[in-house]
């Protein structure tokens, strides 16, 4: 049987580092695609290079020509522009809506049976965008923001508790960005619910919201220490889990943005919340019960991000 596909749309720091970690896990044969004609097949060529001392045969190659992606299996899209310091995710808007349009038709004509991860941020928007430019299936087109937030807080939560990562599961939720609702009651070490370990006195309220809040900026964070761009290792290893829950039918449950319709009381439209992947792309949405609190958390950035979709079709009337 042939190899899957994985189609890399931006061959910028996400990019490379994405198709490293696909080669790496032997996920399939991988094209990097980018407007900038050489960084593509650059990054293919020093790829492949690695491959005899790593022991991965997976073929490389970088292309300027959407046809080069014709059959993926599975598509990544960090086409656009990443954050400096100062700027919030959302000033990218204007930029990277148009980006997303070049890259939807690029899609639609030549992978329209493929898995699209978008990462390009504003996310929400930009996921939401990128499902009307390429008119693919919703349960095709989803977001990654989720399981990187999620990641974050799961990584400062075990520095907290010092356990291992792997006993820490976490739940971030609503739109990716500073109104993100990381969901505490969700969250636990080893099954326990982080409320019942500040109850057992192994942190304190203080300490968990300090955490909470971290989670919230932990993209900002790593913008003021880089000065020239974005996080870009545990977003690639983040969607690269999403693509593997798609190409091996793994059923994962993992929050995403998806498309919602009829769950958490919202009728058509993209933001963070549990999701089931696999062979059929989005198979389930899961409607998890929010007290009040979290309700109105969730409110708060379901409206943010309305806000920004708002704003694309002030941007682009096509899209109205
Ligand atoms: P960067 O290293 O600048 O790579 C972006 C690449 O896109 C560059 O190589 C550009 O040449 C290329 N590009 C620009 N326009 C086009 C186009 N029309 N078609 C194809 N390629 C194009 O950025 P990066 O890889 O660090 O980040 C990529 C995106 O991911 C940015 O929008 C970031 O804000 C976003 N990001 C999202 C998250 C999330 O969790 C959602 C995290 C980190 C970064």
């Amino acid at each position: 049987m042939a190899r899957p596909k994985i189609a890399l749309i931006g061959s910028g720091m996400i990019g490379g580092t994405l198709a490293h970690l696909a080669a790496l896990k032997e996920m399939g044969d991988v094209v990097l695609f980018d407007i900038a004609d050489g960084i593509p097949q650059g990054k293919a060529l020093d790829i492949a290079e690695s491959g005899p001392v790593e022991g991965f045969d997976a073929a490389l190659s970088g292309t300027t020509d959407y046809a080069d992606i014709a059959g993926a299996d599975v598509c990544i899209v960090t086409a656009g522009v990443p954050r400096k310091p100062g700027m919030s995710r959302d000033d990218l808007l204007g930029i990277n809506l148009k980006v997303m349009k070049s890259v939807g038709e690029g899609i639609a004509a030549h992978a329209p049976n493929a898995f699209v991860i978008c990462i390009t941020n504003p996310l929400d928007a930009m996921v939401w965008a990128l499902r009307e430019f390429s008119g693919l299936p919703h349960n095709k087109v989803v977001g990654m923001a989720g399981v990187l937030d999620s990641a974050r807080f799961r990584h400062f939560l075990s520095v907290e508790f010092d356990v291992s990562m792997r006993d820490v599961t976490a739940f971030v939720l609503g739109g990716h960005g500073d109104t993100m609702v990381p969901l505490t009651r969700y969250s636990t070490v080893g099954g326990i619910p982080l409320p019942d370990l500040v109850d057992m006195g192994w942190t304190s309220q203080e300490k968990l919201d300090a955490i909470v809040q971290r989670t919230r900026d932990g993209g900002a964070e790593i913008v003021g220490l880089l000065k020239t761009g974005s996080a870009y290792y545990a977003p690639a290893a983040s969607a690269i889990e999403m693509a593997q829950a798609y190409l091996n039918d793994q059923k994962r449950l993992l929050p995403c943005a998806a498309y919602v319709d009829g769950a958490f009381g919202l009728d058509g439209f993209y933001v963070g919340v549990p999701t089931v992947i696999g062979a059929n792309g989005i198979e389930k949405v899961v409607d998890i019960k929010l007290s009040k609190d979290e309700q109105a958390m969730f409110d708060k950035s379901v409206d943010a991000v309305k806000g920004l979709v708002a704003a694309c079709k002030e941007i682009d009337p096509s899209l109205a």
